[in-house]
């Protein structure tokens, strides 16, 4: 049976007309030394992707699969694992991530839902022995159910925390038996909406004893995935704990766990927070944390997470620098944590969205390359901190002076002119490669 009708997706180039192809994506095309596939490890969103119908706050479903014309709940989830491996197999696209909540309906107890989530991780795993399509991460849905209402290992109810922990054991043993390379934890309800019932001490330290428990069962099964924390920081909750970049750093140091965890950046939580995506993405790249990448974008006219598919050229050239400059994603991927718009409900669609992000950010890995082969803001840095080079900022650098020092020297000496930081100009030139990269 098939579920789409359309072809497999191929590479056209950069002038074809064609709508169901790739202008820039070229998997196998080699850049810096690496095909394209390599670089970007795309991934499918199994939740935005196979079980979202398009429900917003003010109405109901639009998307009405071919998959989910069944009323048996375990039919329609092995349905969907079906639709899910033949659409990724056409969009040539190597990895999927996904929730327990995503592949197999809850059953009526934690045991009922275990053995269901077996039958399934059965399916997938044939799908992916015949595909070869492979796991980039697993996680828990510990977020929807109404026991999560507040939180799941930051919930004030110590029999939600034990649940949750259940939850994630089972979830880390599913994504091992995948071969997944990661497991992602996203804060879901961890966080607060009112500072007057909530004791943030204990909610966080409880936090980070859940994660050392998943760090511990880890060893204890052999799980050699990379953990994950996806910072965001609001929504669900007023504030989430894992607010940014820098936040979930002094966690884990406080907490001891820095070497057991990296980070995966999503591009729209990461402007939530007031910071670019390239910001978080750099935060994590001189902290040596980058773990992976949730690819989406948001809408600066609106102030929550839209979760859109991402074409900004820009945002994902500038990703793709970072990206690069950290030597690479390593186990991580480019996971479209995207979903298509609630009036692009065709089939087709999915499609047509999944191409507009590849291409976008292959197109931004090619514009990023260029800039790095070139040296174009590589030079112009050293030029502009060359003063720590010699003289009194190498011996700075060094360590080898104090105030003492240095206030002798200012008395002597006092400051040499500044020069321009030229940004219209940078971002002049960023425009010409953008623009001229394909030819
Ligand atoms: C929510 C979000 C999640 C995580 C996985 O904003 O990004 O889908 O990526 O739980
Ligand atoms: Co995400």
């Amino acid at each position: 049976m098939s579920y789409f009708n359309v072809e497999k997706i191929s590479y056209e180039g950069p002038k074809s007309k064609n709508p169901f192809s790739f202008k820039y994506y070229n998997p196998d095309e080699i850049v810096l030394g690496k095909t394209m596939k390599e670089h970007c490890r795309f991934a499918m969103s199994y939740w935005h992707t196979l079980t979202y119908m398009g429900n917003d706050p003010f109405g109901g479903p639009t998307m009405f699969r071919p998959w989910d014309n069944t009323n048996d709940t375990m039919e329609k989830a092995i349905e969907r694992v079906h639709a899910a491996f033949e659409f990724m197999d056409k969009m040539q696209i190597p990895f999927f991530c996904f929730h327990d909540a995503d592949i197999a309906p809850r059953g009526k107890d934690l045991k009922e839902t275990n053995e269901r989530l077996d039958k399934i991780v059965a399916v997938i795993k044939e799908e992916m022995n015949r595909t070869g399509i492979k796991c980039l991460w697993g996680t828990t849905n510990a977020f929807g159910d109404d026991k999560f209402v507040h939180g799941a290992g930051t919930s004030c109810n110590a029999t939600v925390f034990a649940y949750a922990a259940a939850q994630i054991k089972k979830a880390m043993e599913i994504t091992k038996e995948l071969g997944g390379e990661n497991y992602v934890f996203w804060g879901g309800r961890e966080g607060y909406e009112t500072l007057l019932n909530t004791d943030t001490g204990l909610e966080l330290d409880n936090l980070a004893r859940l994660l050392k428990m998943a760090v511990d069962y880890a060893k204890e099964i052999g799980f050699t995935g990379q953990f994950l924390i996806e910072p965001k920081p609001m929504e669900p909750t007023k504030h989430q704990y894992d607010f940014d970049t820098a936040t979930v750093l002094s966690f884990l140091r406080k907490y001891d766990l820095l070497d057991s965890f990296k980070l995966n950046i999503e591009a729209n939580h990461a402007t939530l927070a007031g910071h670019t995506f390239q910001h978080e993405l750099n935060q994590c790249r001189i902290n040596g944390v980058l773990g992976s990448v949730d690819a989406n974008q948001g809408d600066p006219m609106l102030g929550w997470d839209t979760d859109q598919f991402p074409t900004n050229i820009y945002d994902t050239t500038l990703a793709m620098y970072e990206i690069l400059l950290a030597g690479g994603l390593g186990k991580g991927g480019l996971n479209f944590d995207s979903k298509v718009r609630r009036g692009s409900f065709e089939e087709d669609d999915l499609f047509l969205s999944y191409i507009a992000g590849m291409d976008t950010f292959a197109h931004g890995l090619k514009v990023a390359a260029a800039l790095l082969e070139d040296r174009v803001l590589e030079d112009f840095k050293a030029r502009r901190y060359a003063s720590y080079q010699e003289g009194i900022g190498k011996d700075i650098i060094d360590g080898k002076v104090g105030f003492k020092e240095l206030e002798a020297f200012a008395l002597s000496n006092g400051v040499t002119k500044n020069t321009s930081g030229r940004q219209e100009m940078l971002e002049s030139i960023l425009n010409q490669y953008i623009a001229n990269v394909n030819e």
